[in-house]
């Protein structure tokens, strides 16, 4: 279950992590990444593999992006899917006793996604990010009104970095999903320190 311990949600993509993405995998979760999510967009059986298990030997729980049929064969804590994947209903019955995540972007789809099983949302973007090609933040009154009123755990995301945590924090948000702010950071271990010690 996606608990209280799970706030500082990394997405590993290896090609934003330059040269050495498995040692920023590591250094991040030295660091305090507590779930990780791998998504990478060619197929890459192998390369997931080596990510789950360099997460299993922390003990970090994995879960795939969008290649729910890979998290089930690929024994992943679970799956995530966006709004333009595999509907929700029908990932929830794909992942029996796995994790299914899903992307929201409203209170309607946070809605939508709890009725379907997700385990837990994602609720952005927060702030414009180029990982995305979001050129503009939801309103503070949307992320307020999300993270107080999400029934099941809400990881805020998009362009979050240790420079704007404190105002989401401002906004009940507890938990958070990032990319650049640590596969791009200089020293991978330090940013994601910094970062869990905010939440
Ligand atoms: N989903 P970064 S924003 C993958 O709003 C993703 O649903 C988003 O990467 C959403 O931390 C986003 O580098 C990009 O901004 C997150």
């Amino acid at each position: 279950m996606v608990s209280s311990a799970h706030r500082l949600y990394l997405l590993f993509s290896p090609a934003l992590a330059g040269e050495k993405p498995w040692r920023v995998l590591e250094n991040a979760l030295k660091g305090g990444v507590d779930l990780v999510q791998w998504r990478c967009k060619e197929p890459d059986d192998g390369g997931f593999r080596a990510c789950r298990d360099v997460c299993m030997e922390r003990g970090v729980p994995i879960l795939v992006n969008d290649d729910v049929m890979l998290g089930v064969r690929g024994r992943a804590h679970g799956a995530h899917v966006g709004q333009d994947d595999m509907p929700a209903e029908v990932a929830r019955k794909l992942l029996v006793r796995q994790w299914l995540g899903v992307s929201t972007h409203s209170k309607a789809q946070i809605d939508a996604a709890v009725a379907a099983g997700a385990d837990y949302v994602g609720f952005g973007p927060c702030y414009p990010t180029a990982t995305k090609g979001y050129t503009e933040g939801l309103t503070a009154e949307v992320i307020e009104e999300a993270a107080f009123s999400s029934p099941v755990p809400l990881f805020a995301i998009g362009g979050i970095d240790a420079t704007n945590l404190l105002r989401l924090r401002a906004f009940g948000v507890r938990r958070i999903a990032v990319s650049s702010a640590i596969l791009k950071a200089q020293d991978p271990y330090a940013a994601a320190a910094r970062l869990r010690a905010m939440l």
